[in-house]
């Protein structure tokens, strides 16, 4: 062979880089069901011929073309591209798994074949490809691949400020990256969405920015799901079908091609589920089935968790029963805020008769706004692929933040039984913050759990630091000792807390993720600052260092006042108003220390200075067990419920009372059921020895009641219902103004 031969030969083939290459250095998200590594890694040649383009799948030959910038040719190496039925790759059409959405994708030294089942297919094989390509290599490998759940992807579904635009830009396209599907438009506190304005079509700004979502949707392969929730008031006539089936066409018009109806949280008239069955066919059979470009209806039920469902009531069996089987029917799992096993999903798909479209309620953070959930996506059963039809993450309002679960749930509906939870949350921050991953990676370690909640849903945090934290505590409460290394690995990790606080202030590589959760960045560097303080104070002690000590103690207060402060400015809203970082392991752990370590000086010097604790002594009480577990806040002078978001159930005798730690002058309290004639079956009540209860003097202004109390101290202020029959209401506020 001469050397010209040689030359070409080498081109036409690609050149193999001689580097040992192991299938699990070769990173794939979301995994892939089979993936066999056949040679070297690859160095894409210079001349390389595309065959297929023209009928392959736009967006994916789009991406292709992208990629190859600069090497395309009338020769060369052969790169394939196309759907099964397309001429081109009919050779190859037998490799392609049986299933919607899979692609085969073979790298070998002479060609490259890339083919889906479905253009959704080749697009996936296109990211796949992406994500292999680096430096303008390529590894030689084999992969079939295809999702193990129809419909993957988000529900915009809390309460709250809804996304921005630009979140759902950023959101739509890192779906098409992660293979999802699916993006279910709920947002509840857009009142286009829900009351008052479902009826109502958008403003033509709103409308046309939707359409552009619409299509940026279309370009990722994903669906737009819009989803009404009109049964606060719907009324069950024909002019409330027709306007709701008006706005579906306005929808339709903006290019919307799937529909979603939403009932949850409301009461009254609009939770008959024989009535809804008979509008959701209606609209499936009169719109959804006529325009034949529409996908499958889906539909969120009033009883969509187990723990609120009334089997003898018959509502969800009617649903199953009613429903036209292709509609949709959406579940949370046990309770509103719970993991998915598979006893849950048989009993529920037993009774709605098809496979239930799970809304899963993570990481949404509407009943705890004051944390941010950035831990990894864990405990949901990993055999329960073929017992749901779909499978859809509700995330937080910060959307960035978001992107850590979602990448998570991505990786788990793609390849459940292959799923590794602790792998899939590190990957994903290093796709969200490429470059400060390191730093991201602390931030996210410290702040996973929700605290104290009304849904009793909870989450692990600071793993590895945790029994660190709990040996040091336990060893100093029963004699003043600790490890040494506990000790350095504390001061360690307080440290480490410090400097990802200041990198991720500083960095830019998601400039968009950063300024959303600015206050809690800085919370989490104040909480390393105060953590090393604290650990100074141990020093003093064991040095005997008083006025080391007393100079401790108070930079220490002065970094509690600055945690307070940045509390009482930031994320204002009326719920969990806050800032919360290493709420479960680290912020305890500091107080704890102050706390114990201030006993100790106290009782070594003789001095008086003050131990400050950190929490509410106050405490609740009901017999409502969707209220037992709320937790409440104590923010000044101000006792807070923190408020919930669904319908409350209560019985005949329900009540909920806050119990004060000790008498103490009530100066106002307000009260808001989400009902004007709360006062018609409720009273508030207060109590000066916590047994005999004396009504408050109320006034109303539309929900809100104010009540006042005698003048005295008071033990208790209870909301208890006195009809004698069960009620309906939301706790949208119970505040004790002290
Ligand atoms: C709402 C949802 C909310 C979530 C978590 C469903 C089906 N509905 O309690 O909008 O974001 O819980 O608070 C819900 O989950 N109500």
């Amino acid at each position: 062979m001469n050397l010209m031969r040689k030359i070409t030969c080498a081109v036409a083939c690609g050149f193999i880089c001689n580097v040992a290459l192991y299938a699990q250095d070769i990173q794939v998200q979301p995994r892939p069901q089979e993936m066999k590594v056949t040679g070297q890694l690859l160095t894409l040649p210079q001349q390389v011929q595309l065959v297929g383009l023209e009928q392959a799948d736009t967006n994916a030959a789009g991406l292709l073309k992208e990629l190859l910038q600069g090497r395309v040719s009338k020769k060369g190496f052969k790169v394939f591209i196309g759907e099964k039925g397309d001429k081109a790759v009919k050779k190859f059409a037998r490799f392609v798994p049986k299933k919607a959405e899979s692609y085969y994708l073979s790298i070998e030294k002479d060609k490259l074949v890339l083919v889906g089942s479905d253009e959704r297919g080749t697009f996936y094989g296109m990211q796949t490809l992406n994500q292999l390509y680096k430096n303008g290599t390529l590894p030689q490998l084999t992969i079939t691949d295809y999702p193990d759940i129809r419909f993957r992807g988000v529900v915009e579904g809390f309460y709250g400020k809804p996304w921005s635009f630009e979140d759902r830009v950023s959101q739509l396209k890192f779906y098409g990256f992660n293979k999802m599907n699916t993006y279910i438009y709920g947002p509840k506190d857009d009142p286009y969405h829900s009351c008052p304005n479902w009826r109502k079509p958008y403003p033509q700004k709103e409308a046309e920015r939707m359409a552009e979502l619409v299509r940026l949707a279309k370009s990722n392969k994903v669906d737009f799901v819009w989803a009404i929730h009109p049964g606060q008031d719907i009324k069950w006539n024909d002019e409330d079908r027709k306007l709701l089936l008006d706005k579906f066409e306005s929808m339709y018009n903006l290019g919307v091609r799937s529909f979603a109806v939403f009932f949850d949280d409301i009461s009254g008239e609009g939770t008959n589920a024989a009535k809804q069955a008979e509008l959701l066919n209606y609209i499936d059979d009169n719109f959804v089935k006529v325009k034949k470009d529409v996908t499958p209806l889906v539909m969120c039920p009033t009883e969509y968790n187990k723990s609120w469902s009334n089997v003898a009531g018959g509502y969800l069996k009617t649903l199953g029963d009613k429903l036209n089987p292709s509609i949709q029917i959406m579940w949370t799992g046990d309770k509103v805020v719970a993991d998915i096993h598979s006893d849950g999903m048989a009993w529920i798909n037993g009774l709605i008769k098809r496979p239930a479209y799970i809304w899963w309620n993570f990481p949404v953070t509407d009943y705890v706004r004051d944390h941010l959930l950035m831990g990894p996506v864990y405990g949901n059963d990993t055999n329960i692929a073929d017992m749901m039809s779909g499978f859809v993450s509700n995330p937080m309002e910060h959307a960035e933040a978001s992107k850590i679960a979602i990448y998570g749930v991505a990786d788990y509906t793609w390849n459940m039984e292959k799923y590794d939870s602790d792998d899939a949350w590190k990957r994903s921050l290093k796709a969200i913050m490429p470059i400060s991953t390191e730093a991201f990676q602390v931030f996210a370690t410290h702040n996973q759990d929700l605290g104290p909640n009304g849904h009793g849903y909870r989450r692990v945090e600071s793993v590895e630091m945790k029994p660190v934290a709990e040996r040091f505590l336990n060893a100093f409460q029963e004699n003043g000792t600790y490890e040494k290394t506990d000790f350095t690995a504390l001061e360690r990790e307080f440290k480490k807390i410090i400097s990802a606080s200041d990198v991720l202030l500083r960095s830019k590589d998601n400039e968009a993720l950063i300024n959303d959760i600015n206050p809690w960045i800085k919370q989490f560097g104040l909480l390393g600052q105060t953590g090393l303080v604290a650990m100074d104070l141990l020093r003093d002690l064991e040095n005997s260092d008083k006025e080391g000590f007393k100079l401790d103690y108070s930079r220490l207060k002065e970094l509690k006042e600055q945690t307070y402060e940045l509390e009482a400015v930031n994320n204002r809203n009326p719920y969990q108003p806050g800032v919360k970082t290493g709420s479960l392991v680290m912020a305890p752990f500091v107080n704890n220390l102050f706390a114990q370590a201030t006993e100790r000086f106290n009782k070594q010097f003789g001095e008086n200075l003050m131990v400050v604790f950190d929490y509410c002594p106050h405490t609740l009480e009901s017999n409502i067990s969707q209220l037992k577990s709320l937790p409440l806040q104590l923010q000044g002078k101000l006792v807070n419920l923190s408020p919930s978001n669904e319908v409350i159930k209560a019985g005949a005798d329900a009540f909920v009372t806050i119990n004060l730690v000790k008498p103490v002058r009530v100066r106002s309290v307000e009260f808001n059921a989400g009902k004007e004639d709360v006062l018609q079956w409720g009273e508030l009540q207060y109590s000066v020895d916590g047994e005999s209860w004396k009504p408050l003097t109320c006034e109303q202004e539309g929900e809100l009641v104010k009540g006042k109390t005698a003048s005295g101290s008071v033990k208790a202020v209870r909301f208890i219902n006195k009809s004698g029959k069960p009620q309906e209401f939301y706790m949208r506020k119970f505040v004790l103004n002290i």
